[in-house]
């Protein structure tokens, strides 16, 4: 998979060289390029803001150096993946408070594309008429992170880089680790333990000391089950709530 990043802050991306997604990049399996909107500027200033029309507070991004920097970015998405079945048009995401939702279902969606870019604003956004060319390029999705305010998109597609490159193929290393994750099954994880068996005055609970897999098995579920009831009863089911 292809994955550019433009953002005013690229070393905010330093840390994706790190443990897995460092070693997908090392290996082939992800290539990540992450872009400084700056380059498509022309001005001594290198000015990628200015004041909104019909006043108000904050700034708003020019839409001259996204669409420059996005016609760049999109017009190498054939050339991004090389296969005969490669997509041919980016998956263009625009980190956004006022976006839908990004789940572990928008996760795996996005894990299938060949080539995503995403579009990190700043300031009090961009200019409204950039999302609508991007969609002349590809596919636009504007996704939250959830409902609060960060200062800009970059930590929230480093977030959502992490969620999406785990789903990759190869990149996770034992592909059943995947499977037990909370939200995978729609349900949280239940409880881990490891050595030693009493810690602290606190054991371990008894039947994962059993060897009865079909128990544990048992026991797990519920874990989840009950675990999801205290925390998150909006992921249940209305009859199972
Ligand atoms: Cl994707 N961007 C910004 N700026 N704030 C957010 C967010 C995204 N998701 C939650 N808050």
């Amino acid at each position: 998979m292809r994955i550019d990043v433009l953002s005013i802050f690229p070393s905010y991306f330093d840390g994706l060289t790190l443990s897995l997604l460092g070693k997908a990049q090392s290996a082939g399996i992800l290539d990540l390029r992450v872009r400084d909107l700056r380059e498509w500027t022309s001005d001594r200033h290198r000015t990628v803001d200015d004041t909104p029309y019909g006043g108000g507070a904050g700034m708003v991004m020019k839409p001259e150096p996204w669409g420059l920097a996005l016609d760049e970015l999109a017009s190498s998405s054939a050339e991004a993946t090389r296969t005969a079945a490669a997509q041919t048009r980016p998956t263009i995401i625009f980190p956004s408070p006022a976006g839908e939702v990004f789940t572990q279902a928008t996760a795996r969606d996005l894990s299938t594309r060949d080539h995503l870019i995403f579009g990190c604003g700043r300031y009090e956004g961009i200019d409204e008429r950039v999302f609508e060319y991007a969609a002349s390029l590809g596919e636009v999705r504007l996704v939250s992170l959830g409902d609060y305010v960060l200062n800009g998109g970059e930590v929230a597609t480093m977030a959502m880089i992490e969620a999406i490159g785990r789903l990759i193929p190869g990149v996770v290393g034992n592909p059943e680790s995947l499977v037990e994750e909370s939200h995978e099954d729609g349900l949280l994880e239940y409880p881990s333990y490891t050595k030693p068996s009493v810690w602290r005055d606190r054991s371990v609970p008894e039947v994962l000391l059993s060897g009865n897999h079909a128990v544990i098995a048992s026991w797990r579920r519920e874990q989840q089950l009950e675990r999801t009831r205290r925390r998150r009863p909006d992921l249940l089911p209305e009859d199972d709530a």
